[in-house]
């Protein structure tokens, strides 16, 4: 199967791509802030991509659970700088992680080619227009509620069979609003309003997702159901991550969004050889 995003293309069942995280925010739970400043964030970008990440997502607002949403003129001052640089600096995809059709269509126009879109396009109908115009790829992630209340109750009657269902029928709005299903890449949304139990539920039946003939993107990297496993802090959760990551691509997941992109690569290449022995 093909993704497409912008001028890039690639087929799946391939090499398995690393999506490096680039947070350009002050309240980020995994980095704590860490690269709020865009000349920092764009170093941290140039340093992923030198690990070997395939493609970058950065994102200017925070979606840890509590976050209070951000204005749209702060976000764009936050990711446009970021993405505008590192475009000149780096050959790889920049993705957008960004739920504001405003943000999505002024970072496409400063070299983006994909959107992250954590709420799936139920914050903006106008969202879609910008992703079709633009040719880019998508990011079609579930989340149960938004970010400040997704944590509060997450209740469901069958999580997998409710998150399956949702991407059919989302694949079917997007295609019907100029997004086909060869642009758009589906991910679970590991820890937006699922509890640590609905979580497991659905990496352990992550293979089941691939029914809906789409690659998978999936983002665990530390978050904070490794820390309620094994007790972990934010900062030592690397061991879990890979884990699910090794895990993931055993179930068929396409694409990892990561913080630790050299850790994740070299994890990947290992059990993608013994995959193919
Ligand atoms: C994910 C994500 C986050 C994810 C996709 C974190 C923006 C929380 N998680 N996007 N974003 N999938 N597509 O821990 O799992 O990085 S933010």
């Amino acid at each position: 199967m093909l993704w497409e995003a912008g001028p890039h293309r690639w087929a799946f069942p391939g090499r398995t791509l690393v999506m490096g995280i680039v947070n350009v925010t002050p309240d980020s739970f995994a980095d704590g802030g860490r690269y709020f400043d865009p000349e920092r964030a764009v170093a941290h970008g140039l340093e992923l991509a030198a690990q070997g990440a395939d493609l970058l997502d950065v994102g200017g607002e925070s979606t840890r659970p509590g976050a209070e949403p951000v204005p749209l003129e702060e976000e764009l001052r936050r990711v446009l700088p970021v993405i505008r640089s590192l475009a000149r600096q780096v050959r790889i995809p920049i993705s957008v992680d960004t739920v504001k059709p405003e943000v999505a269509a002024e970072a496409l126009a400063a070299g983006a080619c994909i959107v992250n879109d954590v709420a799936a396009n139920r914050s903006d109908p106008t969202l879609w227009r910008v992703v079709a115009e633009a040719r880019a790829g998508y990011v079609c992630m579930h989340m149960q509620g938004c970010p400040r209340t997704m944590q509060e109750r997450p209740t469901y009657r069958d999580v997998v069979a409710e998150v399956s269902a949702f991407f059919g029928e989302r694949l079917e709005r997007l295609a019907g609003a100029g997004v086909p299903p060869e642009r758009v890449v589906l991910d679970v949304g590991i820890g937006f309003g699922k509890t640590c139990g609905h979580n497991l539920q659905l990496l352990r039946e992550l293979a089941s997702f691939t029914r809906w003939g789409r690659p998978l993107l999936l983002g665990v990297s530390r978050k904070s159901f490794l820390g309620v496993l094994t007790g972990a802090a934010v900062a030592d959760r690397l061991p879990g991550s890979l884990a699910c990551a090794v895990w993931a691509v055993t179930r068929g997941v396409a694409i990892l969004r990561v913080h630790d992109v050299a850790e994740t690569v070299q994890a990947v290449r290992v059990i993608e050889a013994v995959l193919k022995a």
